[in-house]
């Protein structure tokens, strides 16, 4: 069955393919996002589909019942709270991770039934400022670019993008179009050095948060050195103002600002300048910004005023984050859109109020993300319907946004999981159906629709989630306009919605789609909008005709001033704490954390900062730091890098309370935001950093599980074979805190030397039970090796004293994941590296690393480099 991969925004086409009893996923090789290709999150979809952990029936109060009573209960307390406090005491805040029916669903009951604006997305927090970029400049959210646009740049500009990571499969596209083309130049605009820097030409470490100037300078660097394509003023507006806005900033300024050597910032402005296709491609370091919409009118200032827009390998790229963050700005899903690319004008209110046949339909915006859970926290809102995203671990400002869900009159959660963050908080858990399991569109940053196909019956009683809210619909009253059987029928709504009354002046047309059939529908081919009587194909570039959305046809240049991080580091916050992604976790973990090869590559909430950081505020290599903002503190574990300039810290976005005490970084994040796009800075939090001292470290392995005893730390790791590690950190005796682990019929074997070092082996008729190893400092242990005796017992007396000190029971020692879709470990990628294999070719032949989905293969350059940094010259100018 062909289908769409639920993660990132490149949206790859897979096929997942029965096998026996369990399921196989492959790339699509017809899915023009991908042509087969898969990252390791994709290649682990099938690792994903299991029972473990879904919420199985609605839960109201925490009591089990039916669906037709919880569906009651939610409308009966939504009319209530209605009548008593009016449409705008209840909100719904949807998610990217939606189908684009779920999301039309929603958004039509809020704002055309309903009758509030309230209804926001977590792509407030993630594609918000790129909206009001492009909608800024182009009068029109339309992504002009597409994923063909790679192969044919001589220059392709990484803007807060670490895509090697985060967009991998397209990342790779651009690694093979430089094969290709080695004239194609990159420059990376990131202030620490991502894994995405292995392909720069050009790597430019600013200080955090100064893109701005960046491109203001580059705007500066193009009228005066003539980098300007007069055929296209004609097209443009606001010109004058925005190159005098620009004036100042010259090379040397903008040098200052972004704390780069000139010769640096001149290189960058004289590529741009000379190459003729240019592409950016930017993501979340420029639009999580409190002036990320106008560091995105920046950078299409710099495109608009050079033409380098709607021609081949040209133009300012938003690479989408989510699955359907895409199909979200579509259906209106963000509260200060009404539908199908129409705002709040009188025209476009009244045209709705036809369309949906509707008196009801909103006549102003709602509340943005962070504006929304603040009015909660002050009881103004009173219920509010959470769908698809975890807000009390994505939000900034997390304990605030935990104590308003708590102060919350109502809170409704759908998620396919039962114990998530924010479930925690839920009055009613409804069940929804998994990738897999549900059906319907999706759209990828290049704005190609294409199917989730249902290939899965639902797990117990799960429910599509346009399903839950038409029968809610239907139980408030609206039932006619909310009376569809299946999916398709939502779509052929939606795609006749964006036709309807549009004559060229929205850009979102997918009219030519309004007629499928059921059939037509389900078969569905990836298609890019427009799709409609100029384009009944689809349209992969748009703007060549250089005619844009605004009423003139012109498209804007906007003057911009630019601004650093609202809040900048001080003595008492001397550091800034930069958040993000890591290679093989899916935001807050519900479906990678399950798998436990994505969970070897970075097993704990860690932060990375420069080694004179390191030094300054006395942290250690692999210690325990605590980390603390205006907002809310925690732990994680130190990794000292020089890829970090000093002065700014690294920590992921991904943990929470599921896997991990103490490592939710949203609870620092401030909850700064955008004025234009009201998306939160959540990429600049000033905060310092102390080392966090304990009595012990501790690793602990068991077979199931477990309930800890009370312990000041921890971090649960799913480990093969359905063994579970924890790393622990705590104070006091480790052999009393584990006794209450242990059982009587078990038979132990320990080493211990009275203090914090302590080793025990639990053993049950010639099975490994426990495994735990406690000492001052974290415990160097071979973890992978650990867990496979589980399975397989050592048995002789060396390899149980092998266990029992930590190391192999058998086999050879892995070290830490480094290829996650082989399993191979740094130790075994340095020991080839010392036997000769020096390039990544032939770690791969001998070892297999890197050579699935390349993922990895930045890493591997670094071990090479790092483990044989002679001979790995050597080899590198032989050309081998
Ligand atoms: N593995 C993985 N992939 C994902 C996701 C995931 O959770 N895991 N999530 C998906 C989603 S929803 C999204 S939105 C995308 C996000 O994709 P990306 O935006 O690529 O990911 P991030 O790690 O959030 O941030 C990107 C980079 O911005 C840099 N940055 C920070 N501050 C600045 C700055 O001031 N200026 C500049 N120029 N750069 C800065 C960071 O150092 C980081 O390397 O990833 C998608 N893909
Ligand atoms: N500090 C910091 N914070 C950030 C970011 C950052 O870079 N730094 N990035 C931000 C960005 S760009 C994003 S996109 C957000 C992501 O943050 P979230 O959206 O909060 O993260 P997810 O883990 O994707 O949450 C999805 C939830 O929906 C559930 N789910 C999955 N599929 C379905 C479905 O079909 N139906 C329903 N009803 N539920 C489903 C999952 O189990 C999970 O609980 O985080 C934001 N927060
Ligand atoms: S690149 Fe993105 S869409 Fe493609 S397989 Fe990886 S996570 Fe899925
Ligand atoms: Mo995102």
């Amino acid at each position: 069955m062909k289908t769409t991969c639920p993660y990132c925004g490149v949206g790859c086409g897979v096929e997942a393919k029965r096998e026996g009893e369990s399921w196989r996923v492959s790339g699509d090789g017809d899915h023009p996002a991908n042509a087969g290709r898969l990252c390791v999150k994709g290649a682990a979809l099938a690792e994903t589909l299991t029972p473990s952990g879904r919420l199985l029936w609605p839960l109201v109060a925490g009591r089990r019942v039916p669906w037709e009573r919880a569906l009651d209960e939610v409308a009966q307390r939504l009319r209530a709270i209605i009548a008593q406090h009016g449409p705008d005491a209840v909100a719904f805040y949807a998610s990217g991770q939606l189908l684009t029916e779920d999301y039309y669903v929603a958004n039509k009951l809020m704002k055309g039934f309903i009758g509030s604006g309230n209804i926001d997305t977590n792509s407030r927090l993630c594609m918000a400022s790129a909206v009001s970029g492009y909608k800024r400049a182009l009068g029109a959210d339309a992504v002009p670019c597409c994923y063909d646009d790679f192969d044919r740049a001589d220059l392709i500009v990484l803007m807060g993008s670490n895509a090697a990571w985060t967009h991998p499969v397209a990342f790779q596209r651009l690694v093979q179009a430089k094969r290709l083309n080695p004239a194609l130049r990159v420059v990376v605009i990131d202030p620490r050095r991502s894994a995405s820097c292995d392909l720069a030409d050009l790597h430019l470490p600013l200080t955090p948060g100064s893109d701005g100037a960046l491109c203001n300078g580059l705007l500066r660097w193009l009228e005066v050195h003539g980098g300007g394509d007069k055929s296209m003023l004609p097209h443009l507006a606001q010109v004058e103002e925005t190159l005098a806005a620009a004036a100042p900033w010259t090379p040397e300024r903008v040098a200052a600002a972004c704390q780069l050597p000139l010769a640096q910032v001149e290189q960058f402005y004289r590529l741009f300048a000379d190459s003729e296709r240019t592409l950016t491609l930017w993501c979340m370091g420029i639009n999580q910004s409190a002036s990320g919409s106008d560091k995105c009118n920046a950078i299409l200032n710099a495109h608009l005023y050079s033409g380098k827009i709607g021609k081949p390998g040209c133009g300012p790229f938003s690479l989408t984050g989510q699955p359907n963050a895409m199909g979200g700005r579509e259906v209106g899903g963000l509260a200060n859109q009404l539908a199908a690319h129409m705002d709040f004008t009188p025209e476009n209110v009244d045209r709705l109020r036809r369309f949906w046949r509707s008196d009801r339909v909103a006549t102003a915006p709602g509340l943005k993300a962070v504006d929304l859970f603040q009015a909660i926290g002050r009881g103004e809102v009173k219920a509010v319907w959470i769908m698809g995203t975890n807000p009390a671990v994505s939000l900034p400002d997390g304990h605030a946004v935990a104590q308003a869900l708590r102060r919350c009159e109502l809170v409704i959660v759908s998620d396919v999981m039962r114990s998530t963050d924010t479930g925690e908080f839920a009055d009613i858990l409804l069940p929804a159906q998994a990738w897999g399991e549900k059906n319907g569109t999706v759209t990828n940053s290049e704005r190609c629709l294409s199917r989730q196909r249902s290939f899965l019956p639902p797990q117990g009683e799960a429910r599509p989630d346009w399903w839950m809210l038409a029968q809610v619909a239907q139980r408030l009253g609206y039932g006619d306009a909310f009376a569809w059987r299946h999916p398709a029928a939502i779509f052929r709504e939606h795609a006749a919605l964006s036709g309807f009354e549009n004559h060229g002046r929205r850009a979102f047309d997918i009219s030519g789609l309004a007629q499928l059939s059921d059939e037509q529908w389900d078969r569905l081919t990836p298609v890019q909008w427009p799709v409609n009587a100029d384009y009944p194909t689809g349209c992969a570039r748009l703007f060549s005709a250089r005619r844009f959305y605004h009423p003139d046809g012109k498209a804007r240049l906007l003057p911009m001033t630019p601004v650093g991080p609202r809040q900048a580091v001080s003595e008492r916050w001397p550091l800034t704490m930069n958040t993000g992604r890591i290679r093989d976790q899916w935001h807050t973990m519900t479906r990678t954390g399950l798998v436990p090869r994505l969970m070897q590559h970075d097993a704990e909430p860690f932060v990375a900062l420069h080694p004179d950081d390191a030094a300054r505020y006395g942290i250690q290599a692999d210690a325990l730091a605590r980390i603390q903002s205006r907002h809310g503190w925690m732990l994680a574990r130190a990794i000292l890098t020089e890829d970090q300039t000093s002065g700014s810290l690294f920590v992921p976005m991904h943990w929470n309370q599921r896997y991990c005490a103490e490592g939710n970084v949203g609870r620092l994040v401030a909850p700064w935001r955008c004025a234009i796009s009201g998306q939160p800075e959540s990429k600049q939090t000033p905060v310092r950093i102390h080392p966090w001292r304990c009595g012990w470290q501790g690793i602990l392995f068991v077979s199931d599980n477990v309930t800890l005893p009370p312990v000041q730390w921890w971090c649960r790791i799913p480990m093969p074979e359905g063994v579970t590690r924890f790393s622990l950190a705590n104070d006091g005796d480790p052999r009393r805190w584990l006794q209450a682990l242990l059982r009587p019929d078990w038979i132990v074997q320990q080493a211990e030397d009275g203090q914090a070092f302590h080793h025990l082996i639990a053993w049950r008729e010639g099975k490994v039970m426990l495994a735990f190893y406690s000492a001052a400092r974290r415990p160097q242990t071979d973890d992978a090796l650990i867990a496979a005796a589980f399975r397989q017992p050592p048995d002789t007396p060396e390899a149980r004293f092998a266990l029992l000190a930590g190391r192999a029971a058998q086999g050879e020692a892995r070290g830490k994941t480094i290829c996650s879709c082989f399993g191979v470990g740094e130790r075994q990628i340095a020991a080839a590296v010392r036997q000769g294999a020096l390039t990544c070719a032939a770690l791969g032949q001998r070892l297999q690393c890197g050579t699935n989905c390349g993922s990895c293969i930045p890493e591997l350059k670094k071990l090479i480099e790092h483990y044989a940094p002679q001979q790995a010259e050597a080899a590198e100018e032989r050309g081998s």
